[in-house]
This record gives structure tokens, sequence and C-alpha cells, in this order.
């Protein structure tokens, strides 16, 4: 019991030295720390990552709730982050005719593919949480999300026993390069895709979610912090491994040196 103990208060150190390191680097695209690489600092975030990771399912299990606030909690409105107003062409299409004609796709390791309409989605049984937001910027915003969960949505597409990962392939292009266009992507594992908590959120403080905050479709995902909230989200993909996807990391700010399992 007593080397648990000490394995764990370990573990928990080096954890909380990769928070210090993700609340330093913040969300904006030309970070001068994500510039600065060093052996050192991969080995931390790599080994950090993995850790909490581990430590966090074990200390808190996989289906603990984040904690649910009031009404009276929402003082402000959801202060808007990363790209907030998508300049691609299939995005402003469909933003024009008010998402009438946007499609969710769900495939991969499924055996229904999906194409989900909005109004497809708002006809399922819905769910209502007031959460905080919290990004590595530093701040945090209290609203209220309605939306589907995203569990529902796993057992229509009914999802392969290989698979590990969800995909969230989002319509924003978030940096234009030399090396072409990059779109915005994010992924959980299946212990989060089945969180209760865990919505596909159409409504923002009883209204329809704004274009600023991911409209017709964003991602919640309560345990983790902000960047994991794929907003603008085109399409859905179950797979068994990342390795595929961007940089290989599982996200566009983790391609950048950020955290894969960012839990809060
Ligand atoms: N598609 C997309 N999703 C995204 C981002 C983005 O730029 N594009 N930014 C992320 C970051 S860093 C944060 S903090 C939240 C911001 O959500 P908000 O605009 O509702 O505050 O969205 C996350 N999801
Ligand atoms: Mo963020």
């Amino acid at each position: 019991m007593s080397r648990i103990m000490m394995n764990r208060r370990k573990l928990l150190t080096i954890g909380s030295v990769a928070g210090t390191s993700a609340l330093v680097s913040g969300c904006d695209a030309f970070d001068g720390v994500l510039a600065g690489r060093s052996p050192v600092r991969n080995f931390m975030e790599s080994t950090a990552n993995g850790l909490s990771y581990r430590v966090q399912r074990f200390l808190i299990g996989g289906h603990s709730l984040a904690q649910e606030f009031a009404e009276a909690d929402i003082r402000q409105p959801m202060r808007p982050n990363g790209i907030t107003a998508p300049a691609d062409d299939t995005y402003k299409a469909l933003s024009a005719n008010a998402f009438a004609d946007y499609r969710l796709e769900v495939g991969g390791m499924v055996q229904k593919p999906l194409s989900l309409s909005l109004v497809e989605l708002m006809t399922m049984p819905a769910r209502t949480q007031i959460t905080r937001h919290d990004c590595v910027e530093g701040w945090s915003c209290i609203a209220k999300w309605t939306g589907v969960p995203l569990s529902q949505v796993l057992d229509l597409a009914v999802v392969k026993s290989e698979a590990r990962y969800i995909v969230f392939h989002c319509l924003d292009t978030i940096e234009r390069g030399l090396s072409g266009e990059v779109k915005y992507y994010e992924s959980i594992d299946l212990v989060d895709a089945r969180h209760p908590q865990t919505i596909l959120a159409y409504g923002m403080n009883d209204e329809r979610l704004p274009v600023s905050n991911g409209a017709p479709l964003r991602l919640r995902v309560e345990r983790q912090l902000g960047y994991k909230m794929a907003k603008y989200i085109r399409a859905i993909e179950v797979v068994s491994d990342l390795a595929a996807f961007g940089f290989g990391k599982g996200g566009y700010w983790e391609d950048r040196g950020y955290e894969w399992y960012a839990g809060i």
C-alpha cells in the first residue's frame, strides 16, 4: 500500500510540472514558447503526458463528472477563442443557409456510417449542462451547453471492437502556410467519448450556438482543457490509431507541443 502511495505522489508531481508548462504556452498561433524545443522539454512532455493520463484514469476513474453550475453562475458571455469566423468557402456557404445543408459525417470503424442533418441531431435525446471552460491561456468561462450525447451517435453508428479513438475533423482552416492549409482537428479516447457529459453541442445559453463559438456543432468534453473541444465539426472518424492524422499527435495543438490528454 505505502509503495503505491509513494508512486502515486511521484506521478502527481511530474503531472503538475506538465500542467505548468501547458499554462504558459497559451493558445496563440505564433507562440514563442512553442518555438523553443528542447530535448528535456520533449521528454518531460511525453513522460508527463502518458503519466497524467494514467494517473487521472486511476484516481478519478472513467466516469466521474465534471462540476456543474447554476444559472446564476453564468456571468459573462462565452468568450470566443481560436478561430471565431471560419473564412473557408464551404463553411461560409453552409452558414449563409443557416446550416440547412449541414451534415455530420460519422465514419471509420463503424458498422453503419451516418450522415446526420442538424434537425436529425436536434431530435435525438438532448443533454443540457452548465460547465466551466478552461483555456490553457489562463481564462475560464461558465456557460450552458445543449447537445446530443456523443455516446448516442456512436451507438447509432455501432462502433467496431478494434476502435480506440474518435477523431473530430473541423471545417475551419487554422493555418495557411508554405506547406498548405491546415484544418483544425482533435481526438479523444472512447472513455471520454462515452462519458455522460461529452456532448455534440448545438445550443449555448438557451440560443443556437453562435458562429464564434463553433456553429453548427462543437464538442464539449468537460474534463479536459479548451483546445480539446473541437468547434465547427464536419466529421467524426472512429479509428484505432492517431498516427495518420496531422503530425500524428492527435490534434492541431498537440502536433505543436500541447498534451494530448489535457485533463483538468
Ligand atoms: N475548430 C476549432 N476548434 C477549436 C479552436 C479552433 O481554433 N478551431 N480553438 C480551441 C481553443 S484553444 C479553445 S479555448 C476553444 C474556444 O472555444 P470558444 O470559442 O467557444 O471559447 O475552442 C477550441 N476548439
Ligand atoms: Mo484554448
